[in-house]
């Protein structure tokens, strides 16, 4: 295997793989709005605010359909259906069928099919796409960011006391209070807060100059994949903080310029350690 191709199958290069989930993406964009149209059932996943719709499995299913069709050899890990695929293979796909699905519930025009593909656990190619406003923000490692051809550049450059910040709050009880003990202690140090209810979308905004700063942990893998990408292709810098990368339990990312002290504020005030 010298140049990511396989023999016996398209081959592992970054613009094919986005390529794809920019396609799909929009399949199942589409997918979201009828469902939406056509009413939705609901059901509860860790707790009675996490909320999973008939339309979140539906689409996730068409994403794993198309995805074993057209690249059986992959790995795919789904927020609703889990991990599936050979363990060994180079590929593996994240997928987040609905992010923000309380706002889909609601009619919050604020939610995205969010596709992300690694090669060797590395993230090469991104995309989100928020079906009722048409958006699709993309990214391939090395490639830049990008939105309706216009490529991005990142977060502004202003005193942290003026920025705009956007996180999130978990489905657990106790986690959300922490949470929100923490960004009363962020919003008392920046310029505003927004809770636009999605991570992929945050991400893009942040990636797209509309917002300043992000923070937000513990999230799933399928919940930030893309929009990660995207973010670090406009530029702007991204933490885990406490010396780690952004990831599961934390992703935070600001203006390279703005970033350190952004993210130092952020241990100041005990980001690095939302557990109980
Ligand atoms: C949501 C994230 C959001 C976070 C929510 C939830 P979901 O993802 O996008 O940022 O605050 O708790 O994790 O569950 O709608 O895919």
């Amino acid at each position: 295997m010298t140049d990511g191709n396989r023999p016996d199958g398209p081959p592992d290069e970054p613009a094919e793989l986005l390529e794809l989930a920019i396609r799909l993406a929009r399949q199942a964009g589409a997918l979201a709005l009828r469902r939406r149209e056509h009413g939705l059932s609901v059901a509860t996943k860790s707790s009675a605010t996490d909320v999973v719709t008939d339309a979140d499995r539906a689409v996730e299913e068409l994403l794993r359909a198309e995805l074993a069709e057209h690249r059986p050899a992959d790995a795919v890990l789904g927020e609703e259906g889990g991990a599936a695929g050979p363990a060994d293979s180079r590929v593996r796909w994240l997928v987040d069928p609905i992010d923000g699905t309380v706002n889909f519930l609601l009619g919050l025009p604020q939610y995205a099919v969010s596709i992300a593909a690694q090669i060797d656990g590395v993230t090469v190619a991104g995309c989100v796409h928020n079906p009722v406003s048409g958006e699709l923000f993309s990214a391939s490692r090395g490639g830049g960011a990008y939105l309706a051809g216009r490529q991005l550049t990142g977060p502004r450059l202003v005193p942290l006391a003026e920025a705009v910040l956007a996180t999130g709050f978990g489905y657990d009880q106790q986690l959300r209070a922490r949470q929100a003990q923490l960004a009363a202690r962020v919003l008392a140090r920046v310029g505003n807060l927004r809770r636009l209810g999605s991570a992929a979308l945050d991400l893009c905004f942040l990636a797209a100059g509309r917002l300043d700063l992000y923070y937000e942990g513990p999230l799933g893998e399928w919940d930030y994949a893309a929009g990660l990408l995207i973010v670090q292709e406009s530029g702007a810098a991204t933490s885990g903080l406490a010396g780690r990368p952004a990831g599961g339990q934390m992703v935070a990312a600001a203006h390279p310029e703005l970033a350190g002290e952004f993210f130092a504020l952020l241990e100041e005030l005990g980001a690095d350690d939302l557990s109980a």
